[in-house]
């Protein structure tokens, strides 16, 4: 919405009549950022992100360069409402890292539910774990997301596992 504020006022010749004009110009441009920005809301409400992580099936992992994030969830079957415990192995190189600071945020696709951020401590050889709760979603929807931030120094890497709890 700024920069089209902006260009609005850099643009526009002064003389009487003008500042009416202008304001109609501002509200239209402001009325078009709304229709837009709205709209996109929507499509990114209604996109479906499908489960890439099958809890129930066991353990999840990805890679990214030459580390590898190990991401679960106990007990199962997963609930809401519940203490779980996530848990986290990671390894570089195939080699355990036990210096790493772990959290992961846990959101909805499309949907805001506040924030959940669960800090997991180091256990022993590369397993880190941490206990949380997954709230109720108001609209029925199961499938969430945890992303893992994986700190080493002045390292980071995100790994998104996306998971349905019932
Ligand atoms: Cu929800």
């Amino acid at each position: 919405m700024w920069p089209a504020h902006r260009y609005l006022i850099v643009h526009t010749p002064p003389g009487s009549g003008i500042r009416l004009r202008q304001g109609r110009n501002i509200m239209a441009a402001v009325l078009a950022t709304t229709l837009l920005f709205g709209s996109a809301h929507l499509i990114f409400a209604f996109q479906t992100t499908r489960p890439d992580c099958r809890l129930d099936a066991g353990p999840c992992i990805q890679t990214s360069g030459t580390l590898s994030v190990v991401f679960d969830i106990s007990p199962k079957p997963l609930r809401v409402m519940r203490e779980l415990i996530f848990t986290v192995t990671v390894k570089d190189k195939g080699r355990s890292v036990t210096d790493a600071s772990i959290l992961i945020s846990l959101s909805m696709p499309g949907m805001f539910m506040g924030e959940n951020i669960v800090r997991l401590s180091h256990r022993a050889d590369g397993v880190y774990d941490g206990t949380g709760v997954i709230i109720r979603c108001p609209s029925g929807e199961n499938v969430w997301q945890a992303s893992v931030t994986v700190e080493r120094g002045e390292k980071k890497s995100v790994s998104n596992f996306v998971f349905e709890v019932l």
